[in-house]
């Protein structure tokens, strides 16, 4: 017998679940294309989305990694009738280049409490990307924590170290190395029953390494990389697994990109937004009106001149954010129109159309 309050299943998702009599709560623990692995009191479960679910539901409604869901449990595969509300939803943006390929926002794990950002030591160290994985994580609902992995092959840990101190804006930050068994325990020690802790970063900074380890066990495939993102993923799916002194971890095979469509850039830069206060204009976008309390900072060198220049690309990045549905649509209008080639092609376009139907 399982006990589902080990893995988070607590009053939140029972006063939901007690709305669907005939059904069983579960929780994903696995995902594939067509099917998903789920934990119920009666134990693990190959399930599958009923018909009625897929017909009624938005793609970026189906369950993910870490939701609860009600099901009916088969014989051989369980069907999944439901998927209850999320206290939490971590997703990224796709990329320009994936765009195409399918729906603009992925979801990465649901009911996460944690975000463990694992960022290596050496060559995967990137401030900027760092911002990025914050700003997802503080919109995602959960707290982020920084992990430092691979202290041992870094010489001038402390310098990063420090780097990174500058841009946490408040996030923990842990220093770890796969064989120094305390650095683990202190890792293990964020980690508590009930909650879910999501293991997020590039490919080959260590995630299942460090798993591994909390886990106290061998399985989990690691691979020795020559090469950094390169699309050398060794963990392939991502995964939920329950820790022996309680609480849940989730395996996520690392990112190449990350956009930040629901990031909340105020967040992590809470302390552009608390400059942004001086400036003369209210709307002031910081990019040269005068008396900007933010462009003095950078030019007296107070704040660090890469930070701005993240910040100004991550706003960009998430224009829709903050602003109301009207804006939102006004915002897309005119992308689209500069897309084609700006107004006054449009303009050309309209005319020569009109042109056409002999107006
Ligand atoms: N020297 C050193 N090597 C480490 C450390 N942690 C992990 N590694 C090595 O880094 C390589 C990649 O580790 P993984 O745990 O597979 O990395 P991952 O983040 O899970 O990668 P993906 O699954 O591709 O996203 C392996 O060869 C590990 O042995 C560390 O603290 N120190
Ligand atoms: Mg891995
Ligand atoms: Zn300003």
């Amino acid at each position: 017998m399982v006990n589902l309050a080990d893995y988070g299943f607590d009053d939140f998702f029972r006063s939901q679940a007690e709305e669907y009599k005939n059904l069983m709560p579960g929780r994903v623990t696995g995902q594939h294309k067509n099917s998903y692995n789920v934990i119920t009191a009666q134990g693990a479960t190959a399930a599958e989305l009923s018909g009625r679910f897929l017909y009624v539901s938005e793609k970026d409604e189906y369950p993910v990694v870490g939701d609860f869901v009600m099901l009916i449990h088969g014989e051989g595969v369980s069907i999944i009738h439901q998927c209850l509300k999320r206290k939490s939803f971590l997703q990224r943006r796709q990329t320009t280049g994936e765009r195409d390929k399918g729906s603009a926002v992925q979801g990465i794990a649901a009911n996460v409490t944690t975000v463990f950002i694992c960022m290596s030591l050496d060559r995967d160290f990137n401030i900027s990307r760092l911002e990025r994985y914050l700003s997802v994580t503080w919109s995602s609902n959960a707290v982020p924590v920084i992990v430092l992995t691979k202290r041992d092959i870094c010489g001038d840990w402390e310098q990063r170290l420090s780097e990174t101190e500058s841009a946490a804006n408040g996030a923990d930050i842990l220093v770890t190395s796969k064989d120094d068994r305390e650095t683990i325990d202190r890792l293990g020690s964020h980690i508590s029953p009930g909650t879910t802790v999501v293991f997020a970063g590039s490919s080959g900074v260590g995630k299942t390494t460090l798993i591994n380890a909390l886990l106290q066990r061998e399985a989990g495939e690691t691979k020795e990389i020559s090469s950094y993102g390169k699309g050398r993923h060794t963990t392939t799916s991502r995964e939920l697994f329950l820790l022996q002194g309680g609480g849940c971890l989730i395996d996520t095979p690392g990112m190449r990109e990350l956009g930040v469509d629901f990031g909340d850039i105020e967040k992590t830069f809470s302390d552009i937004e608390g400059l942004a206060i001086q400036c003369r204009f209210r709307n002031c976008t910081h990019t040269g009106e005068p008396e900007c309390a933010v462009l003095k900072s950078v030019e007296t060198g107070e704040l660090d001149r890469r930070r701005y220049e993240n910040y100004l690309r991550l706003r960009k990045e998430s224009r829709y954010d903050g602003l109301s549905s009207r804006e939102i649509e006004n915002e897309k209008t005119n992308t689209m129109l500069k897309d084609i080639g700006g107004m006054k092609n449009m303009k050309k376009f309209i005319r020569e159309k009109d042109r056409q139907k002999g107006r």
